[in-house]
């Protein structure tokens, strides 16, 4: 039995395969990083001040769900992972163990909920400076990350999250 192909068809079975080599090697790119951070941003506060606060969407590739262990950073003297919750009308943080993101999902450290509590600043956290955020996972990725220093993230930004 002979296969008589039309050139259109030839053509159409070139493309398949490159679209398909393509979407091996984005799988293969997520495969090696299950995580990624995006809009990571610092509070910038007073030079009085003594903590500051961290936000960022975390997004997980990976078919498991992934914790978020431990945060670095040489901005304070201890980085904590932190959640704020209103309790009869006060806001309360609790300090948190682990955040969690699951699998094919991303969670959203933001203000009012998750964070990262920078407690003993070693130096100032002006606007308009950055610093570095060593992020520790349960699957055994770690992710440096540069988060630049704000009083109020780009406003653009949020309104793609509401769109999401
Ligand atoms: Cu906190």
């Amino acid at each position: 039995m002979s296969i008589n192909l039309s050139s259109t068809t030839r053509k159409n079975l070139i493309t398949t395969g490159i679209t398909f080599a393509l979407s091996l090697l984005s799988c293969s790119a997520n495969a090696e990083q299950a995580i990624t951070i995006n809009d990571v941003y610092v509070r910038a506060m007073p030079p009085t001040a003594q903590n500051t606060a961290g936000y960022m969407q975390i997004h997980n590739h990976s078919k498991q769900p992934v914790s978020l262990i431990k945060a670095e950073s040489p901005l304070a003297k201890n980085v904590e992972l932190h959640l704020s919750k209103m309790d009869e009308g006060v806001m309360k943080m609790i300090q948190q163990k682990v955040i969690m993101i699951p699998a094919e999902g991303s969670t959203h450290l933001k203000p009012g909920g998750l964070h990262i509590m920078f407690l003993g600043l070693k130096k100032p956290s002006n606007e308009g400076s950055k610093t570095t955020l060593k992020l520790t996972f349960s699957n055994g990725d770690q992710l440096t990350v540069d988060a630049p220093i704000m009083k109020t993230p780009n406003p653009r930004g949020d309104m793609k999250h509401v769109q999401n």
